[in-house]
């Protein structure tokens, strides 16, 4: 298989069809849009600088790959300036939910004109290469903003931080829903007290979700990223109703990876990780319409 080279492409240009058949209905929980830029620019504080991924190509690759919608969540590349999303949440008809990122500033008005195009949450964001520190008080009185409106927080961090943040993440008002299992080092092992510290925090906090998302990012070994399958299964199998499932695409920053993803390979990854159809239906199905449809 050729490998696509992620300096010169920002997503795959022709994914595999995936051997997988996704249930009617699926979703896809975390993606993406990027501008294109010369419409919605990138933000200056920005860590990265993508190629345009734009949503006409979110939503062709979403039916290429047998799926009905999406949860297009916003990057660090587009900082707090939420208009290339909220312009695709507005172009999905209705098949596209978004999580935006808001500063301190944000008042009730804005949110509400959000919740009006479909926006259903917001990204607290930890990874110390994609942002700069945000005080844990800002982040509490956005959360403390948002938990009217129904909203639930996102939160991305990685495995070596989560010790210090389990109170902080517990104190939430809302609904948190991790992404990529929290980031475990899967060269440790699915039994290191690292990943068990992730799940304690959900068994300990029944408002904890997470996404089962992202091998590519975890992988040591690389496509079919087996290495993983133990961590995402371990999470689905415990706590089947509190799981999503996303492509991530167009997949930041996969120059430290040093190639660009085939989508088609990651959806064949979730029979493996899900291997029963009611498993496969909580996870693509039911999870994600309860959290972003259900009003
Ligand atoms: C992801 C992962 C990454 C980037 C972002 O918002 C972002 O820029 O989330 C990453 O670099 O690990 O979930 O898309």
């Amino acid at each position: 298989m050729p490998v696509i080279d992620p300096k010169e492409h920002q997503f795959h240009p022709s994914p595999s069809k995936p051997g997988f058949k996704p249930p009617p209905g699926a979703v896809d929980a975390h993606c993406h849009v990027f501008g294109p830029g010369d419409v919605f620019p990138y933000a200056p504080q920005r860590k990265y600088t993508p190629k345009d991924a734009p949503k006409e190509k979110l939503f062709a690759l979403r039916d290429y790959l047998g799926f009905q919608r999406n949860v297009i969540v916003q990057a660090t590349c587009h900082g707090q300036d939420n208009r290339a999303m909220v312009d695709a949440l507005k172009a999905s008809n209705n098949m596209a939910r978004g999580v935006a990122s808001v500063g301190p500033g944000i008042t009730d008005a804005e949110l509400k004109v959000m919740d009006e195009a479909g926006v259903r949450g917001v990204r607290f964001n930890f990874v110390k290469r994609l942002v700069d520190d945000t005080p844990r008080e800002v982040y509490r009185n956005i959360a403390a903003k948002i938990a009217p409106l129904g909203w639930h927080v996102v939160v991305y961090f990685e495995a070596a931080d989560l010790e210090e943040l389990v109170p902080f993440l517990a104190s939430l008002p809302t609904m948190v829903i991790v992404d990529h299992m929290g980031r475990p080092d899967v060269a440790k092992g699915v039994d290191h007290p690292d990943f068990e510290r992730f799940l304690n925090l959900m068994a300990d906090n029944e408002n904890v979700w997470s996404k089962v998302s992202c091998p590519e990012r975890l992988s040591v070994q690389g496509p079919p990223y087996d290495d993983v399958v133990p961590f995402a299964r371990t999470v689905i199998e415990r706590f089947p109703d509190r799981v999503l499932w996303g492509t991530d695409w167009p997949h930041p920053n996969m120059n430290m990876i040093g190639y660009v993803p085939d989508d088609g390979l990651l959806v064949d990854v979730i029979p493996k990780i899900a291997p029963t159809a009611e498993l496969q239906k909580k996870l693509l199905v039911d999870n994600p319409m309860q959290l972003y449809w259900c009003a």
